[in-house]
């Protein structure tokens, strides 16, 4: 089977630092690059193989370095470009890989490129972005933007309209230039020289656009229409020259942020020949949980449905493509929150049960800072301490229309917004939660003195203890890297049951997704076999078994 190939990439973890709230060397409340560089002996004693690095080029910082304004200098909060050498040579000591984020969908509107580009008509660089003439005064066409509101802003300066489907400090390239694929491709080649391992591409299945910018389809009640620019017509095209023109070059490990992808669209992103990219993160298990207004809702995800999805992701790529594995990121709520429960008395028991079930599909795993600590979301008391764009504009697109009161919304942020993600990585019970000397950028969720690395790191039955060993599990058995996956127990209400096959090996998965204790029988060939790691307190299971509140439970028996 072809996806049996064994490659460093899928037998690696990731770890995503998002450096802006990872580690403060300098007092100034936001973390930089001698924060990261002071911490690599912790990513080393956790075990994970690559950083995933949020952007920490330069940027105006209207989204969190999601607007970059030259690729190839470093944010000034964050430090130099020395600073960046002296860390990727750190973690390279530490036999650990960097994977760098690449946003290039969008650039900021400060970006020398756009700055031309918008100065006249006829400026050479007019093309590298979507300019067009407004429609009987109004926007070209009725695109939302993904953070509230038109995806069009007029610019006085030649009369017209730019496009940009996040921020209007976010104007989208148009990617059908040649002259912006050849900038793009050479300024991933400087990098690649540099010695980087990788490139996380955020939104990458965005950048082709649909000729003639269609209007989308206008649902009652809404004032724009979702752009439908996923998957567009010459995506895997301009992929394909990418990789011949710079990553084929290199060692690299590559993973597309693909909202919007279908299983379809999967197969040929990262298709095992190796033509585009090695991985996708596909978004289906994210958006189990919206409701009407999209994410701004109370709604839960149900164990049915997140079994149903994963397994589908799962049997679907086998052998043809491989699986990114993800329950949370710098865009998401808390996983423990989210998926689980983080109540006190489930939290350490949740957080290992959905580290469990994750790390033991077929795919690479990604866990997302402080995810290893059992990190929670974040109770955020009113609009002044959001930080973040997305939930800033939504707000008041939503409380304004009298869609949401402005009491849901607050509620709906603290359950679903991306900040939940962003609050200070907790170090120790120290003020701050160790972060940072000075006052940081954004609140620090107060359970630090309980949830923390140094606590953690002491106790034998932490979360991170829990972590440490599943990762050091994935290096001894390569049935968890390149077994094959099948559901048990489709049906179950509270448990997600699957079996990873690799001759000779075998493994049973139990997880339980429930508050209280349910009873499971064994099945007779996994009786009294092994086990390779739980978050309970059992030495040996056969028969009829009760598991405890979301217990995880892995065996292993070997095939005859
Ligand atoms: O996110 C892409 C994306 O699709 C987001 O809109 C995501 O779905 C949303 O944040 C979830 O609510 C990427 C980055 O990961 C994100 O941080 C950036 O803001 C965005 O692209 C623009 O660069």
């Amino acid at each position: 089977m072809e996806n049996l190939e064994r490659k460093w990439w899928k037998e690696a973890v990731v770890y995503q630092i998002y450096p802006r709230s990872f580690m403060d060397s300098d007092g100034d409340g936001i973390g930089d690059l001698n924060g990261i560089l002071s911490k690599l002996d912790y990513l080393k004693e956790l075990g994970v193989d690559v950083v995933w690095l949020s952007p920490v080029y330069q940027s105006p910082n209207d989204d969190n370095g999601y607007d970059i304004s030259d690729y190839q200098a470093i944010m000034q909060e964050f430090g130099t470009m020395e600073d960046f050498d002296r860390m990727l040579k750190g973690m390279h000591e530490r036999g650990i890989r960097l994977v760098m984020d690449l946003v290039v969908n969008h650039t900021s509107d400060e970006h020398p490129w756009f700055i031309e580009s918008r100065s006249s008509k006829d400026n050479p660089y007019r093309d590298y972005y979507f300019w067009r003439e407004g429609k009987n005064g109004k926007e070209p066409n009725n695109w939302g933007s993904c953070f509230s509101g038109s995806a069009w802003e007029y610019d006085k300066t030649t009369d017209m309209y730019y496009l940009h489907l996040f921020s209007k400090k976010q104007p989208d390239l148009n990617w059908d230039n040649p002259a912006v694929r050849r900038d793009i491709f050479s300024m991933m080649n400087w990098w690649c020289e540099k010695g980087i391992d990788g490139f996380r591409m955020d939104v990458i299945s965005m950048i082709s656009k649909e000729p003639g910018l269609p209007d989308g389809k206008l649902y009652p009640g809404a004032s724009y229409a979702f752009s439908g620019c996923v998957n567009g017509p010459h995506v895997h095209e301009y992929l394909q020259e990418m990789n011949r023109e710079v990553l084929s070059r290199y060692d690299l490990m590559t993973v597309g942020e693909c909202s919007g992808v279908t299983i379809e669209e999967a197969k040929k992103y990262a298709r095992a020949d190796g033509k585009e990219l090695n991985m996708v993160f596909q978004f289906e298990h994210m958006g189990l949980d919206d409701g009407k207004y999209g994410k701004w809702t109370d709604r839960r995800t149900d164990l049915q449905s997140f079994r149903q999805v994963m397994s589908k992701w799962q049997t679907e790529l086998e052998g043809l493509a491989w699986n990114s594995l993800f329950l949370g990121n710098h865009d998401q709520p808390r996983s423990v929150s989210r998926f689980g429960n983080d109540a006190p008395a489930f939290r350490e028991a949740c957080a290992k049960m959905l580290a469990t079930c994750l790390h033991m599909m077929q795919g690479t795993p990604y866990v997302y800072q402080g995810e290893e600590l059992g990190m929670t979301n974040c109770p955020f008391d009113s609009l002044d301490e959001i930080r973040d764009i997305e939930s800033i504009n939504a707000f008041h697109e939503l409380t304004s229309s009298g869609a949401v009161s402005p009491e849901d919304m607050m509620r709906f942020i603290g359950l679903r917004g991306r900040d939940n993600a962003r609050t200070p990585m907790q170090w120790d019970d120290s003020k701050n939660a160790g972060f940072t000397s000075g006052t940081p950028w954004i609140k620090v969720n107060p359970n630090y003195k309980e949830i923390n690395a140094a606590a953690e790191r002491k106790d034998p039955d932490s979360v991170f203890c829990y972590y440490q060993k599943l990762i050091a599990l994935r290096k001894r058995e390569a049935v968890m890297v390149y077994g094959s996956y099948e559901l048990q127990e489709p049906d179950s209400e509270s448990l997600y049951v699957y079996t990873r096959t690799l001759e000779p090996d075998r493994l049973l998965v139990i997880c339980s997704f429930s508050e209280t204790e349910t009873d499971y029988e064994i099945p007779a060939e996994f009786s009294g076999a092994e086990i390779l790691i739980g978050n309970g307190k059992r030495t040996s299971a056969a028969g009829l078994i009760r598991l405890q509140p979301y217990e995880a439970l892995v065996l292993k028996r070997k095939m005859n």
